[in-house]
């Protein structure tokens, strides 16, 4: 240890040890904070030097680590993404990660065209009605019939957000004061639609607001999918998203996304029971909101320096 804090400064941790056949003990540390020297001048690690590829991977490991810091990732998640680092191979900190995330997490954007009905759930002002009109303009732009349905109809106000949307883009809204009525709406239309759902905001930890949408995933054949506001507590975010998909979500568009900058409830979210990452929604706006992210996006997110926003242009641009 004073070796390791001669080197890397107070606050320099071990994250691991090794023993080789041959009798010889590696050992694995970071610092929490930067040492205030260059640490590749260090004689002691010098004398030790990694050749390329390895000093490569150290590197990658001390960026990474020092962004999920940043992102206030729980240690029982970065632990375990670092860990991985070691069975990956990658030029840069970017391709490093998202291989990681790759391997422990699943991301798939909802395709244009639904096979079911997409039913959006999730906490209140979470920005469930804004993604249903969202992907209905989506659906629509790609030349496909939309419907809309809202069962928030107790709100005051709920019901109508959403109809100056669907009247904006012209596509019907049908509104169902219960679950047992939607599929008498769904059997009514004579042509295929893409349907979105639109739900009342429901607290995970109420049973009453749970038991509400499990009768509306119950009675309709749909895929339920959770809108989730990024930020706020990672673990918290874990928490809601089990519960969630003890409903049957299986996929989670993240929104809020323009209007946060610590990510770990991302990943705390996508740790949850095997969940799909979807969409990102990055605009309180229709238009163009919604953007696929996939791993190497999250890894860039995660990674980039928060004031230069560069994956923001670009998602702007996948955005549709
Ligand atoms: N900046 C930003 N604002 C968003 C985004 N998504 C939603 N909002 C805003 O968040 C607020 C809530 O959005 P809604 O779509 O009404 O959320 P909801 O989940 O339907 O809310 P309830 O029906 O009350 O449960 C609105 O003011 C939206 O404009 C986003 O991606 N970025
Ligand atoms: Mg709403």
């Amino acid at each position: 240890m004073a070796e390791l804090r001669a080197t890397l400064g107070p606050g320099a941790i071990i994250l691991g040890t090794e023993c080789a056949r041959n009798g010889k003990i590696s050992i694995r540390a970071a610092a929490e904070h930067a040492p205030s020297e260059d640490v590749s001048s260090s004689p002691a690690l010098q004398n030790n030097r990694p050749h390329h590829a390895e000093e490569t991977q150290y590197d990658n490991y001390q960026t990474i680590e020092a962004a999920l810091n940043f992102h206030r990732v729980p240690q029982i998640i970065s632990r375990h993404l670092l860990n991985m680092l070691d069975s990956v191979n990658a030029n840069d900190a970017v391709q490093a990660l998202a291989a990681v995330l790759d391997m422990r997490y699943s991301f798939a954007p909802l395709p244009v065209q639904n096979t079911r009905p997409v039913l959006l759930i999730g906490p209140s002002g979470a920005g469930k009605t804004i993604t249903a009109a969202k992907l209905a303009a989506r659906s629509l732009l790609a030349g496909h019939n939309s419907l809309l349905i809202t069962t928030d109809l107790v709100r005051a106000g709920g019901a109508e957000q959403l109809a100056a949307y669907a009247a904006s883009m012209n596509t019907p809204l049908h509104r169902a004061a219960a679950a047992t009525e939607v599929p008498a709406i769904l059997e009514a239309q004579k042509e295929p639609v893409n349907c979105f759902i639109d739900t009342t905001g429901a607290s995970p930890y109420n049973l009453d607001d749970l038991n509400t949408l499990r009768k509306l995933v119950m009675a309709v054949d749909c895929d339920p999918v959770l809108v989730l506001p990024a930020g706020g507590d990672a673990m918290e975010a874990c928490e809601m998203v089990n519960i969630f998909s003890g409903l049957g979500a299986r996929g989670v568009i993240i929104s809020k996304l323009d209007a946060t900058r610590r990510f770990g409830s991302i990943l705390g979210a996508m740790e949850a029971a095997a969940m799909t990452m979807h969409q990102v929604s990055i605009t309180p706006y229709v238009a163009n909101g919604l953007a696929p992210l996939a791993s190497t996006g999250l890894a860039r997110l995660l990674l980039e320096d928060p004031m230069e926003n560069n994956s923001y242009s670009e998602m702007e641009q996948a955005a549709q």
